[in-house]
């Protein structure tokens, strides 16, 4: 099997990808996942949510908005030294990559300034840093990068005829020239999506197909299933199979096979062998801590537990930190663009 990094991928061979039995589209999916990604790791990130609740926006999904009763409390954005110390926590517990996450439509200029030194101090702890603050302008995205953010999460949330009815306060465009800012500033593109927003099939090929299609594929691809909040209009979604939980994992890996392919929102609600086949599948990033934003997510212990019956080890982190539990005697990622199998 000859295995290329493509940008032009159609939608009728994302459809077909989709269409695959399951085994075959695991199986596929795996041997992508071998020629361009380690086995048997995967990287760690720690969210923190640095600004809480009381958002403008009117994401259907989303426990922040200012529109609907969840019962969140807000909380204004954090002091410096609290976030550094949450991160330096993170680390030690494993964590490579610290994502700082703020509910908002983009940053206003005091608050960005203060982010900035946020990332510095993340920066000086020898962490990879990643923020998700919105649409950012390219003016923005310049000032995040010189500042060393590494990632920037954004993301096309599904695809652009189901995104109408989930969000009317900001458009597709306005995200893809968001994207387009971070891309242009140098830093990492971190985009992806949710599932299980009640959308069709073809919705979940389609949010695929653009991210496969973008100018440089996104160096991570968050796939979240929707964390049914109560007083979100997407409380009452209907449950998604898991199998096409898996298949979207295995789509993303084959379509996008350097990327690092984020099992993220919703694991709390997945079973260990769930999780397992998402890893199988190509998935190979998780967002690792008790709590994401504002929603539960896994206990640690219950993760490293998960991690050792696995044999995963951590991305980066030696055997004696935290979830970091095995050694793989694997080589290095295949640098090619193009591998035969
Ligand atoms: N406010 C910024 C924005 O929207 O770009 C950053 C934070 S926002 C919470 C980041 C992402 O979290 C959203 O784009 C969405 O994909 C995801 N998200 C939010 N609520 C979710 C939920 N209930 N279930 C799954 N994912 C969710
Ligand atoms: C992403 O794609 N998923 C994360 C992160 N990027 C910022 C957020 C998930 C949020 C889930 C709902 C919550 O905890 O508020
Ligand atoms: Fe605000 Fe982001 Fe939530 Fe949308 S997803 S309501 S922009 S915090």
């Amino acid at each position: 099997m000859i295995v290329t990094v493509r940008n032009d991928w159609t939608l009728a061979e994302v459809k077909a990808l989709f269409a695959l039995p399951f085994m075959d589209l695991v199986f596929t999916a795996q041997t992508v996942h071998r020629r361009f990604q380690e086995p048997n790791t995967v990287q760690i990130s720690t969210l923190l949510s640095i600004k809480t609740g009381a958002c403008p926006e009117d994401c259907a999904y989303c426990p922040q908005s200012v529109r609907f009763d969840t019962g969140l409390e807000s909380q204004a954005l954090l002091e410096v030294e609290e976030v550094a110390a949450r991160a330096l926590a993170a680390k030690q517990s494993g964590a490579t990559r610290f994502c700082m996450g703020a509910a908002y439509r983009s940053p206003k200029p005091k608050d960005l300034r203060k982010v900035l030194a946020m990332i510095r101090a993340v920066k000086s702890l020898g962490m990879e840093t990643c923020a998700t603050l919105g649409m950012v302008t390219a003016e923005q995205a310049l000032d995040l990068k010189q500042a060393g953010l590494d990632y920037y999460n954004h993301n096309l949330d599904t695809s652009p005829r189901y995104y109408e009815q989930i969000i009317s306060t900001r458009t597709y465009q306005d995200r893809l020239d968001t994207l387009q800012a971070v891309r242009d500033a140098g830093m990492n593109v971190c985009c992806g999506g949710i599932v299980g927003m009640g959308e069709e099939p073809e919705d979940r090929a389609e949010l695929l197909h653009i991210l496969a299609t973008l100018p440089v594929h996104p160096d991570s691809v968050p796939i979240n299933q929707l964390v049914r909040v109560a007083g979100t209009p997407l409380e009452n979604a209907q449950a998604l199979d898991p199998f096409d939980f898996v298949r979207t994992i295995g789509v993303a890996r084959i379509l996008m096979p350097r990327c690092h392919v984020r099992l993220s929102a919703g694991r709390s609600e997945m079973s260990d062998e769930l999780q397992a086949l998402c890893f199988l599948a190509g998935a190979n990033s998780i967002f690792y801590g008790e709590k994401l934003l504002t929603t539960g997510n896994p206990d640690t212990e219950h993760d490293q537990t998960l991690f050792r019956r696995l044999q995963i080890v951590a991305e980066g982190a030696p055997a004696h930190q935290g979830v970091a539990v095995a050694a793989t005697g694997h080589a290095s990622h295949a640098e090619s663009n193009a591998a035969t199998a």
